[in-house]
């Protein structure tokens, strides 16, 4: 290019209010082809965010040409969830615009907040593991690491739940129907995938003996790159999101047989691949559908980096110095069988020399313990669908067992135990154990869950590797979660502490002497008040619910589970409202409290779900019921979301963290929770362990068995019926649900859940129930010297900064990647 533009870096809008509102009324009358005058809401919030991304831009560019030059060891971040959030005040933070935007728009007779609420989150995930990614892709992006995250772009994310006579019922997400400013397709830079078919053996030119996969349909990825803003630091990182569509071969070929109709089909089938995010996050169900999303966008992912992000002629052998893939969980594992195959088949590369690249280029990270959620997927499936990785899997199985057998000569026991491919209940293949096999390194997301991941998941891996198992505890990103959700405490810690604690959340330490300041736990308990006000309000126009003022909020959101025990919360509160019915307790001893649920049940899920309906018909009766008026309180919000928990967690007192010791691999809510300065009630599970660890016994309501507890109970045989006639208090509780006072006289309305506490009880909520109730009378005795509870809150502030992610990305730098930011 000869104009001298043509090489410049490119421009940014001057970062003035008048800048800014010049940017926007260009994008509102250019891109949405409206005058400001005949703008709608939505109008307005579509030019903001270009108005944004505008300035965002150049910063991009910059970031992807700095890090090419550099050639520098970048990131690939392999998930098949990402649970975003909100862009557009993240973007405004990022770049420090929001004063500017504020002022701009208020100029231009617009609200920024409203603005702000047009937006519909992007769900591309289920909970905690899409939304760590989230959280991980933003902690890279701020501390100058070159990072790709690769991931899938469902056209519909995690369902839209809705409550129907206080039952779920799910309606589709459709997040982009009214526009998406935040994405940027390249559909130049589709990538061809590959299904079907069978292989064949040839002899090449050189007379080398060589495999070709002969596939017999194929898919076209597109990708959409989504910008990854650094906090106030220039770098802005991508997140390459696949879309699925049909190739032109495969549409022209039956189009020329004329069969316009079955052309137009097969557009659905392929574009089916990226329709839906699969809304289970426990049970695997080997769906093909889902192993094709898997193997769709870690092959374009793969070929991208490949062939896009690597210079021309760059030598594969050294493919480790320049990307590290971490898997999160096993979905993207059919990535190792690809990158096989792509050096071999395509690259020419022999067993050998392939494997040596591929075990240097990836690292694993399991985010489970639950047996349930290990996905093995059977050979039929996989053989039908990628013959070719099939092959290759065996291969490595061969060879690994081989190794296993260099190592324990003679133990065939060990060696079936430890094969990738199991045999029952039919052949499949092992994908966290071919993970395993794969990766330089195996990482659990707790120090509690690492530990039991080396001893009860993969105790022979450990003992055959014990070097390659390490932990990194998981961490939340101080941007969104202290900094856009509470921006009134995050105010008070800066006016504290001084500037800077947001990008070094250690820093939060310096808090600690607060904690006795009178003025300044005044202004916190403040913060928290004004918190719950902008909740009470939100929840009014949202759902219609009115929170009462003054009650202790008590707060239990995330997904439903049997293992998170909600269940157990629903037993506290029928406890409580039991014994004033009956005359046991007076209403006037009870704490005002209300209690929040947020929990959406996968849609095949039948307890989860009848779980969710109990709790809505105890909410039902115990909100109306004049024996408890103003004082206990339940209120259970449709479609707990990323936007929800923004508001919800900075105003919550008291965080339940409850499942069964050794069930929750971590949790990241408790950290958010925490950081939030809402005081943990737990169990000795996750990093619940290293939260009371940190801001110390007096300060968290332990409750509950521990793990080897647990275990024990179990080994010696667990009978929840005992603790039902033994305990007359849980006994009443139980009773009441059953007597049908809850469900209009109907005393079988909740049998699935109640029938299922007393005989299976697979989580042992009634061995903990009475830990339970006991551990909330000292919950609501502290709360009754609200001083105490404030000093406790503000010490939980002070002493979690341990849990931002800024933190977790460093121990995977140190301890995993082996890289280090871009300075
Ligand atoms: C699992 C599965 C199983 C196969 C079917 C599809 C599917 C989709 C998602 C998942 C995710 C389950 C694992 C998960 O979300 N684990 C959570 O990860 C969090 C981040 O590490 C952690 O804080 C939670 O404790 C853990 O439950």
């Amino acid at each position: 290019p000869t104009h001298p533009l043509a090489t410049a870096p490119v421009g940014m809008p001057a970062h003035s209010v008048d800048g800014f509102v010049r940017e926007f009324l260009h994008e509102l009358n250019t891109n949405q082809g409206v005058a400001l005058s005949r703008s709608s809401a939505n109008d307005q919030y579509l030019a903001l965010a270009s108005t944004v991304r505008n300035y965002l831009m150049a910063r991009w560019l910059e970031t992807s040409r700095r890090t090419r030059e550099a050639k520098a060891k970048t990131i690939g971040y392999l998930s098949a969830e990402y649970l975003l959030g909100r862009q557009l005040g993240n973007a405004l933070l990022a770049t420090d615009l929001n004063e500017i935007a504020e002022k701009g728009l208020a100029l231009c007779g617009l609200d920024l907040v409203t603005l702000r609420n047009q937006e519909v989150e992007p769900g591309l995930g289920n909970g905690g593991l899409g939304r760590l990614a989230a959280c991980f892709i933003d902690s890279l992006a701020t501390m100058d690491v070159p990072c790709i995250g690769y991931g899938i772009r469902y056209e519909y994310g995690i369902f839209r739940q809705t409550f129907v006579d206080g039952r779920q019922v799910e309606e589709t997400d459709t997040w982009l129907a009214l526009g998406s400013p935040w994405e940027f397709p390249h559909p130049e830079a589709s990538v061809q995938v590959d299904f079907g078919g069978h292989t064949e053996r040839y002899v090449d030119a050189d007379g080398e003996e060589r495999t070709r996969w002969v596939p017999s349909w194929n898919v076209l990825g597109v990708p959409y790159n989504y910008m990854v803003p650094g906090y106030l630091n220039g770098r802005v990182n991508t997140l390459r999101l696949w879309s699925a569509q049909a190739t032109k071969a495969f549409d022209l070929q039956i189009f020329n047989a004329g069969d316009y109709a079955q052309a137009v089909r097969a557009q659905t089938f392929a574009e089916n691949i990226s329709k839906v995010l699969y809304p289970e996050d426990s049970t695997p169900q080997g769906k093909e559908l889902r192993l094709q999303q898997q193997y769709f966008f870690v092959a374009c992912s793969l070929r991208d980096f490949i062939d896009n992000e690597l210079e021309e002629g760059f030598d594969l052998h050294n493919l480790a110095d320049r990307i590290t893939y971490q898997l999160n969980d096993t979905h993207p594992v059919i990535a190792v069988p690809e990158l096989m195959r792509l050096l071999i088949d395509v690259r020419g590369f022999s067993w050998d020399e392939a494997w040596e690249v591929t075990s240097k280029c990836f690292n694993y990270t399991c985010h489970t313990l639950l047996p349930e959620a290990l996905e093995v997927w059977s050979t039929e499936l996989l053989g039908r669908l990628l013959p070719r990785h099939l092959e290759i899997v065996y291969r490595i199985n061969d060879q690994f067992l081989a190794e296993v057998d260099k190592t324990f000569p003679g133990d065939g026991l060990r060696t079936r135990r430890m094969s990738i491919i199991s045999e029952y209940p039919e052949r499949g293949v092992r994908m966290a154990y071919l993970a395993t096999v794969a990766a330089g390194k195996v990482n659990g997301v707790a120090a509690l869950h690492s530990q039991l991941l080396r001893d009860k998941v993969l105790p022979d891996f450990s003992e055959l590797w014990p070097d390659k198992f390490t932990n990194v505890t998981n961490g939340v990103t101080p941007r969104r979660f202290v900094k856009l959700a509470n921006p009134k405490l995050s105010d008070l810690i800066t006016d504290a502490i001084g500037p800077g604690w947001l990008t070094n959340l250690e820093r939060l330490k310096e808090l600690e002497p607060y904690a006795d300041d009178p003025e300044f736990k005044a202004s916190f308990a403040a913060v928290k008040a004004s918190n719950k006000q902008r909740l009470t309000a939100l929840l009014k126009t949202r759902d219609d619910i009115d929170l009462p003022d003054g009650h202790l909020l008590d707060v239990m959101v995330k997904r439903l589970h049997e293992y998170k025990r909600q269940s157990l919360k629903l037993l506290h509160i029928v406890s409580l409202y039991e014994q004033v019915l009956s005359g046991k307790l007076p209403a006037s001893a009870l704490t005002p409290r209300t209690v929040v649920f947020g929990a959406k049940a996968a849609p095949g899920y039948r307890m989860a779900k009848d779980t969710i309906h109990l709790i809505n018909k105890v909410a039902m009766k115990v909100n109306s019921a004049p024996e408890v008026e103003g004082r206990l309180k339940v209120a259970f919000p449709a479609n707990y979301n990323v936007t929800l928990a923004e508001k919800l967690i900075p105003a919550a007192d008291l965080s339940e963290q409850i499942s069964l010791a050794g069930m929750e691999a971590s949790g990241t809510g408790n950290m958010k929770f925490a950081l939030n300065g809402a005081l943990t009630i737990g169990t000795d599970d996750g990093a619940n362990v290293e939260i009371r660890q940190l801001v110390g016994d007096k300060h968290f309501f332990l409750f509950g068995m521990d793990e080897p507890a647990v275990t024990e109970l179990g080994a010696k045989g667990y009978h929840p019926g005992a603790y039902y006639e033994s305990n007359p208090q849980l006994r009443a509780t139980l009773d009441l649900i059953l007597s049908g006072h809850f469900s209009d006289g109907d005393p079988h309305a909740f049998d699935s859940v109640v029938f299922n506490l007393l005989h299976q009880d697979r989580f042992m909520a009634l061995a903990d129930f009475q830990s339970y109730v006991d551990t909330q009378a000292l919950v609501e005795q502290r709360y009754a010297d609200q001083d105490a509870w404030t000093r406790s809150a503000i010490l939980n502030v002070a002493r979690t900064g341990y849990f931002s992610s800024d933190r977790s990305m460093r121990d995977y730098l140190q301890r995993i990647w082996h890289t280090s930011p871009m300075l």
